[in-house]
């Protein structure tokens, strides 16, 4: 175990750093609010075993009674997927949770600020948080963007979650200097489905693309994430189509129950489950898996040019 200032760093994931095999980060408000149980657990077993496969060492992290923790135990992981009283932990959150001696699961602006200060580079989530339907009125935007402006940390996601307002994520993100680089594609994947008609402008095939990209980022001093956006795998995916009428009836059942703020995208991540009876959460974890998988082999990548430089 070793303890940065504050944060605390399982054995196996302080050794993997120490030694450079290469870490791949994952969050876990998927665990404790995005997915029910026992669906999260298993699928938070199953990331970690999908990174191993692809040879680096998972770390899930989160918050366990006020200790910022990077890679957790089984125990941990069972706690956040049965826990009623874990917070949601984002970038305003997280020293609340610390002084309070709180539980509490990470999103991905959380996850990337105790990942950075661990040194770990590459991390998997599902959906980034984005600019919500309608935020010219209710201004709520994801602090995961404004995040992945000023954190050194790459983002492996399968686009923004499909209730966003997608073109203007993707515009918020181009004002803030973040890279989108689709992974074997020209378009924005849009979470539930491969395509969402919006053309991207970066496009890499392979991790060590990826991995390059990041290591020229580094040389010019460039602050600030990048996010791949890896479209769900084929046998997954539920066309945009199929799904857009679900995710409106998703929209305004949240309005008629006034759920805002951070309550908002866990309600309409169970509203959508419920109103595809299930089909949504299998998809959700196949690209979550998917994305695990993509991380693990930029951060093997990435390792492996760094030690072509040494
Ligand atoms: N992706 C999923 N399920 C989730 C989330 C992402 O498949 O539950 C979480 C992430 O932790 C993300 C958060 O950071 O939702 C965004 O919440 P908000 O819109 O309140 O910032
Ligand atoms: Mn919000």
């Amino acid at each position: 175990m070793r303890y940065l200032r504050y944060v605390k760093i399982s054995q196996r994931v302080s050794d993997a750093l120490r030694a450079g095999t290469p870490v791949v980060a994952l969050e876990s408000t998927i665990v404790a609010h995005g997915m029910p149980f026992p669906a999260n657990l298993e699928t938070a077993l199953e990331l970690e075993a999908e990174v191993e496969r692809a040879g680096a060492v998972p770390a899930t992290l989160a918050v366990i009674g006020g200790v910022p923790t990077i890679g957790l135990s089984e125990d941990e992981l069972n706690e956040l997927a049965t826990g009623s009283e874990v917070l949601k932990l984002s970038r305003r959150d997280l020293a609340w949770a610390v002084a309070q001696r709180k539980t509490g699961a990470t999103t991905v602006a959380a996850t990337m600020m105790l990942a950075h200060r661990a040194r770990i580079e590459v991390f998997a989530t599902g959906g980034i948080g984005g600019v919500h339907r309608g935020a010219n009125l209710s201004y709520d935007v994801s602090a995961d963007l404004t995040e992945l402006a000023r954190t050194a940390v790459t983002v492996v996601c399968a686009g923004p979650k499909a209730i966003l307002d997608l073109s203007a994520t993707l515009e918020y993100l181009e004002t803030l200097g973040v890279p989108v680089v689709g992974y074997q594609t020209n378009e924005l994947p849009a979470f539930y489905s491969r395509t969402s008609g919006l053309p991207l402008v970066l496009r890499a095939d392979r991790p060590d693309e990826v991995a390059s990209f990041m290591t020229s980022r580094t040389e010019l001093g460039i602050e600030g994430g990048v996010l791949v956006v890896n479209p769900i795998p084929q046998a997954s995916e539920i066309p945009y189509a199929k799904m857009s009428p679900v995710i409106d009836q998703a929209l305004r059942d949240a309005e008629a129950q006034s759920i805002t703020g951070k309550a908002l995208t866990p309600f309409l991540l169970d509203r959508l489950r419920m109103l595809t009876s299930g089909v949504s959460l299998t998809a959700n974890i196949a690209l979550v898996k998917n994305n695990a998988r993509l991380a693990a082999e930029i951060a093997v990548a990435r390792q492996k040019a760094g030690a072509r430089h040494r």
